[in-house]
């Protein structure tokens, strides 16, 4: 019996790293009995039955799980955004750090191709999510990429990278890793079609770093919360608060400290903006639910 990593899947097959080398496998039936699917990220154990063959018998304690892609154990996610090419998109961006803290999954922001923005432009950025506090990284992956940072954000951990098409994931992974990462026209040919066969692959950066590369990983519904009151702990800004209510949704009830504080430019206006627009989302779903 070997363990190992599940570094890519491919329909029924699973690639796994033990001990630096790779083991083609299959899942034993009892699997699909047992509800369990191993995913991309998990620890297996498997049974040896060939040279680099072999199955995968058991899943070993599972941190969390990601649905759309369906990966796990991710410890943390870089989650890129660019002011221009394409164009911000806060909303789309407070939606992801809202679902890491629901799931519990340390976040790094990383501002890519900065050489497209303006010093007033990433300041008014660094502004809105510096002080809530998010460790943010700007860079430029042609002429300014702080290599050496990002090794130590991923010394022991299994990153994911997230964000638009276009925001440069596959060029920032091309600065980090050996194997060739198709930058551009790959992404879009996968696609095109849902049902072509896709793959998660997971890169390791070095001993005890991995990333996933995950095509499809650039929007999700915000269907991790079934009730819209549970958002607002996920707003980290709006945490240590003591409003009148204890339940306050911080948005009519009275003496609302995050209200008192958005008024004083302590709480970012975006930052609220976007808790609305997302509250509503999910008191929609809800209700039409029922
Ligand atoms: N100006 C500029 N262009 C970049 C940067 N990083 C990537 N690109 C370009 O942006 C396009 C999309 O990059 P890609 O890495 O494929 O983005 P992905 O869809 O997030 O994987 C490519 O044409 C890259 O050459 C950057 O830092 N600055
Ligand atoms: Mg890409
Ligand atoms: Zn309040």
């Amino acid at each position: 019996m070997k363990t190992g990593k599940i570094i890519k899947t491919q329909k029924d097959i699973y690639y796994l790293d033990v001990d630096g080398q790779t083991y083609l496998c299959k899942a034993r039936g009892n699997f699909r009995v047992k509800g369990v699917k191993p995913l991309a990220g998990d620890r297996a154990e498997i049974e040896v039955t060939g040279d680099k063959e072999g199955y995968i018998k058991n899943i070993i304690d599972r941190k969390n799980e990601i649905k759309r892609p369906n990966i796990a154990n991710v410890d943390q996610l870089l989650l890129f955004v660019t002011i221009k090419n394409p164009p911000l998109n806060l909303l789309r961006l407070d939606k992801y750090l809202s679902m890491c803290e629901f799931i519990d999954i340390d976040v790094v922001i990383i501002l890519s191709k900065s050489d497209l923005a303006s010093e007033k432009e990433i300041e008014e950025f660094r502004e809105i999510y510096q002080n809530i506090p998010y460790e943010l990284l700007v860079l430029d992956n042609y002429n300014s990429f702080p290599k050496d940072r990002i090794l130590e954000i991923l010394k022991g951990k299994t990153s994911a990278l997230s964000g638009a098409s276009g925001v440069g994931k596959s060029t920032f992974l091309n600065n980090l890793v050996d194997e060739d990462v198709e930058i551009g026209s790959i992404s879009e040919k996968l696609k095109r079609g849902k049902n072509t066969t896709r793959h998660t692959e997971i890169f390791k950066v070095n001993e005890d770093s991995y990333i996933f590369d995950t095509p499809g990983f650039d929007s999700f519904d915000i269907d991790f919360i079934e009730d819209e009151t549970d958002l607002k702990y996920t707003f980290k800004e709006f945490d240590n608060t003591s409003c009148k209510f204890n339940n306050c949704n911080h948005i009519n009830e009275p003496q609302c400290k995050v209200k008192e504080e958005l008024n004083k430019g302590l709480i970012s206006r975006s930052r609220y903006e976007n808790y609305l627009t997302l509250f509503n989302e999910i008191k929609k779903r809800r209700e039409n639910k029922w």
